[in-house]
């Protein structure tokens, strides 16, 4: 599996530019809040860490994942917003609700980056169990919220 051979916070410094003008919006999914709120840590941490200016980071909250597509569109096209984080957590239930919001989730937020020309970025985990969306979030395999920010710094330096 891809996340036990790579943990999800490391990365290579190359193509990372001065964002100290860049403007950020994160879109945070209120369901499963304990990790969406670890994602969101996460993600503003590893902005600060490579230069963002905490003035230009914006958040947005949503009800569920299923939201966070459009709530991606309504800060992807305010023209300031040079690009826009998703942080979304999806676990596995009983029923078939998990594959249809994560396919949508997917192909809504690939349609966003496209319609608006710029960086919108799919930090949403999907797991069996709340436990390997924890070790996603900040425990063992990192934390998906810092591989989310810096894809859309790398992005931002292409
Ligand atoms: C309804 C639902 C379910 C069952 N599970 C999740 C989940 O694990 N993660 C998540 O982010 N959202 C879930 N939702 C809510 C949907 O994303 C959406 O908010 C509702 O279907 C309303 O559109």
């Amino acid at each position: 599996m891809a996340s036990t051979l790579k943990n999800l916070s490391q990365h290579s410094s190359k193509n990372i530019t001065d964002m100290s003008s860049k403007k950020f919006g994160i879109v945070v999914s209120e369901w499963n809040d304990e990790v969406t709120e670890a994602l969101f840590t996460g993600a503003v941490e590893t902005l600060l860490e490579n230069g963002v200016n905490r003035d230009n980071i914006f958040r947005n909250s949503v009800p569920g994942s299923f939201e966070l597509i459009l709530g991606g569109q309504w800060l992807a096209q305010e023209e300031a917003i040079d690009a826009v984080i998703c942080l979304g957590c999806v676990i596995q239930g009983e029923t078939r609700h998990f594959d249809f919001i994560c396919d949508a989730v997917a192909q809504g937020i690939k349609d966003v980056n496209l319609k608006f020309n710029k960086p919108v970025i799919f930090g949403v985990l999907t797991t069996d169990t709340q436990q390997q969306a924890l070790d996603r979030a900040g425990g063992k395999h990192g934390n998906k919220g810092d591989e989310a920010a810096i894809t859309a710094v790398k992005m931002l330096g292409f």
